[in-house]
């Protein structure tokens, strides 16, 4: 096969691939079976390059990070997702409720973000939460909150018996600039049926998606793989969003995350680095209308985290400090990073880090390498 042939690429063995590099090239987009070869090649290299080329069409060496912290408010939850190790009952030894106190204590002027995920408390109302965004907003009123996925927007529709809008318009008003992309899943009925049930449908979440992006704020959308679903539930997943991104432009973020298998184990095995660095690669191709990627340390881990910013992803979320639902499924990523070791993972990925708030808006460019200049101890 000669350059022109494969796309360009003179090492391009799987003819799949160099299929899908020569439509990236022309800006064509890519469909199901493309997809699916993603996922199936094994010429993962040749995948990387075709994903990292395409990543810097949007982004060019630069990889964003976030200064910001968690805030998981509650985990007593209504629900029984067959893959959360988070959620609890009432008297459970890992159920835990924040005081307002507590729940102010993760903002600060030290970060950009402030990222917040409940549970769906079974007696909270629906003022508790949007108190909490207020009591930040009061204390800090430059700090953009990130909050509430679809399947919390939906419980406080319950609760408060309101409509989508009308809670929309409170928690704007409380201070909501952007929102998370949890509570996806993966777009399938025959998922939903084996692991989530009692979970709002994945109509409701375009739904609420939607209607958060008609007035203004943006979100990201979460793929959960590596557990049951097949390649082609992903690939569908993919598709799925993409359409609304179509109609909207509303999405800021796509983040794979990888299944964390803890004490639910739906499978022996977490999904290897080489399926996640695939995954994140079909992501950056599928999506073409999605600006950013991201790889999310906190699930991927540090290393597979750094290496997928080479297959496509332009973003490692952020420092976090204190994250809690990968890690009551016993994720072996540290509970947080600090901004040096952040800056390290992305000049080892051959990147130019980028500091950014909640809405993507450029704060500080690291043009300085400084990496070396301190010992591994400090990282
Ligand atoms: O929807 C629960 C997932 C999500 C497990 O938008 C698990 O930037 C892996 O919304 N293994 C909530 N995942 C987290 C979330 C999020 C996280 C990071 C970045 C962003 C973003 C959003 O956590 C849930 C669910 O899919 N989850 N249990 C588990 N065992």
């Amino acid at each position: 096969m000669n350059r022109r042939e494969n796309g360009g690429d003179p090492v391009i063995r799987d003819p799949k691939l160099a299929a899908i590099a020569r439509k990236v090239d022309a800006g064509e987009r890519l469909d199901l079976e493309d997809g699916l070869a993603c996922l199936e090649t094994r010429d993962l290299f040749a995948l990387g390059r075709i994903a990292d080329a395409a990543a810097r069409r949007k982004s060019g060496d630069r990889v964003y990070y976030v200064l910001n912290r968690q805030l998981n408010p509650t985990n007593l939850c209504v629900l029984r997702c067959k893959f959360c190790d988070f959620a609890a009952r009432p008297g459970d030894d890992h159920a835990y409720e924040l005081s307002l106190d507590e729940a102010l204590a993760h903002g600060g002027e030290d970060i950009d973000e402030i990222h917040i995920v409940s549970g769906l408390h079974p007696s909270w109302p629906f003022e508790r939460y949007v108190e909490i965004m207020r009591a930040l907003k009061d204390r800090w009123p430059d700090l953009p909150i990130k909050a509430w996925t679809a399947v919390e927007i939906d419980w406080f529709t319950r609760i408060a018996k309101k409509s989508v809008d009308e809670i929309f318009d409170i928690l704007i008003a409380a201070g909501l600039a952007t929102m998370p992309g949890g509570g996806a899943e993966v777009f399938s009925d025959r998922i939903r049926r084996e692991l989530y049930p009692t979970k709002m449908g994945h109509d409701r979440w375009f739904e609420i998606h939607r209607t958060a992006h008609a007035k203004g704020i943006p979100s990201n959308c979460t793929l959960l793989y590596g557990h049951i679903e097949t390649f082609e539930e992903r690939i569908r997943h993919l598709i799925r969003v993409r359409e609304l991104q179509d109609e909207t432009g509303g999405f800021l973020s796509f983040v794979p995350l990888e299944y964390q298998v803890g004490t639910t184990r739906l499978v022996e095995r977490g999904a290897s680095a080489s399926d996640s660095l695939r995954t994140v690669a079909a992501s950056r191709l599928m999506l073409d209308n999605f600006d950013h990627v991201k790889a999310y340390w906190v699930m991927l881990g540090e290393e597979t985290a750094s290496v997928a910013l080479n297959f496509g992803a332009d973003d490692i979320d952020g420092t976090i400090v204190e994250e809690k639902i990968a890690h009551f499924a016993r994720a072996e990523s540290p509970v947080g990073l600090t901004q040096r070791r952040i800056l390290k993972l992305i000049r080892e990925a051959g990147k130019k880090p980028v500091r950014r708030d909640a809405l993507y808006h450029v704060l500080e460019t690291h043009d300085e390498d400084d990496t070396h200049a301190h010992s591994v101890s400090q990282l």
